[in-house]
């Protein structure tokens, strides 16, 4: 596989660095401490076309590959983990959905303003008695003439807090089980949707992540993404694209433990000599960059299967397991280099291991990303 990156690549990849450097650096320690949401930046990532990068341009996207889009979120999260998230969320979980499945009215009503970044969308599929299990579906919709009455609730939904629309599953019919499950696209301020709570978080506490309650919610037929019944098809299509995204995200916050990590090795002296002169760091530098450099090519592939129109079901799982495990990897050696000074705020490495963790969890566990490759290894 050839990745020679393309002019346009090289240069949205150098905007994104730039961006994070000048917009998302000087606040990011504060808004992580305050729990803050980062509006201002979210807003200017609409403007430079970052949230909805893979959206054609007729739709108000970028019109960009999902290789520029690894290469974007990987900066973003090398300085800010919470924003690479929020911006990952609606480019691969929303705009993605909507205009795969949306029709021409709901793309015009909802995907041109998402891709273009004047509102802000979220993924709802998650529930108290369904997270690996998504096909239990406890959500109810229930068709009342020119509406689907919602009642459940969902949690863990990233960007719930400020979403404009949320796109949320629910059963239409439990007794056909996965293939009982629909999309609805719901906006904020319908009647009976309302956030019950924001989570307090381990990382990535500068992005919200909250739990939405649906109470006799009514939401027009005209809002139902796809056919009723494919909703569980949707999401786990969505969800193979989201997993890149994901990698991308574990990978910008690996890179910048391992940055971090020479930068200090280079300045601290013990024992009379610099960190980076004792081979037990030299070691533990060249492990972290051999496993970030594959952890990459493993996305990049993933980003090129679906690029090319190739399944990529797997590939992306594999990314975001390997991805995910090395951010986890290098946060932690990230640490120790520092010593004592890993472990407290004036550093930014143990913000990188608070971040990094999730990176195994949502989006599929890694437990789920084993389930997802093996099946396919193992199918007929
Ligand atoms: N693309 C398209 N269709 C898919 C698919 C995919 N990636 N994965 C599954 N499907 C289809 C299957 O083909 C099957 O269709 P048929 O019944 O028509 O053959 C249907 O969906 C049900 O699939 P399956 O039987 O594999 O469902 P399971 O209940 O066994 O669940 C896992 C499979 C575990 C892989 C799924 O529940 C999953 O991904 N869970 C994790 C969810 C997740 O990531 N949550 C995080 C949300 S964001 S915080």
């Amino acid at each position: 596989m050839n990745f020679q990156f393309t002019e346009e690549q090289i240069m949205i990849k150098e905007t994104a660095r730039r961006f994070a450097e000048e917009e998302l650096a000087p606040t990011v320690a504060e808004r992580d401490e305050k729990e803050e949401f980062p509006e201002e930046a979210v807003k200017k990532l609409g403007e430079l076309g970052f949230m909805g990068m893979m959206v054609p341009t007729n739709y108000g996207g970028a019109g960009l590959d999902t290789i520029s889009y690894v290469l974007a979120v990987e900066e973003i999260a090398k300085v800010d983990a919470s924003t690479a998230v929020i911006m990952s969320v609606n480019n691969s979980l929303v705009c993605y959905e909507l205009n795969e499945w949306g029709t021409e009215e709901q793309k015009q009503k909802y995907l041109v303003p998402l891709a273009s970044g004047r509102m802000l969308g979220a993924f709802a599929l998650s529930e108290p008695e369904a997270g690996s299990d998504a096909s239990n579906q406890r959500t109810t919709a229930v068709l009342d003439g020119d509406s689907y009455v919602l009642n459940g609730t969902k949690n863990f939904t990233t960007n719930g807090l400020h979403a404009d629309v949320v796109v949320v599953f629910a059963s239409t019919d439990r007794s056909k089980g996965s293939h009982g499950i629909s999309a609805f696209i719901v906006e904020k301020g319908t009647p009976g949707f309302s956030v019950a709570k924001k989570e307090r978080k381990l990382g990535i506490r500068s992005s919200d992540t909250v739990s939405l309650s649906f109470e006799d919610c009514r939401v027009p037929v005209g809002n139902r993404l796809g056919e009723e019944g494919i909703g569980f098809k949707i999401a786990m299509k969505t969800l193979d694209g989201g997993r890149i995204g994901i990698a991308a995200q574990a990978l910008g916050i690996a890179q910048a433990s391992l940055e971090a990590s020479v930068r200090y090795s280079k300045q601290r002296k013990a024992f009379g000599q610099y960190l980076s002169e004792f081979q037990a760091i030299q070691f533990k530098l060249a492990d972290m960059v051999t496993n970030i450099e594959a952890a990459r090519l493993l996305t990049l592939e993933a980003a090129a299967k679906k690029d090319a129109g190739e399944r990529y079901t797997e590939i992306a799982a594999m990314a975001k397991l390997y991805a995910s495990k090395v951010a986890v990897e290098c946060a932690l050696e990230a640490v120790q280099i520092y010593g004592g000074y890993g472990y407290i705020k004036e550093y930014p490495v143990e913000r990188f291991l608070r971040d990094s963790k999730i990176t195994e969890i949502y989006e599929g566990t890694s437990e789920i990303q084993r389930i997802v490759i093996a099946r396919g290894l193992l199918k007929d």
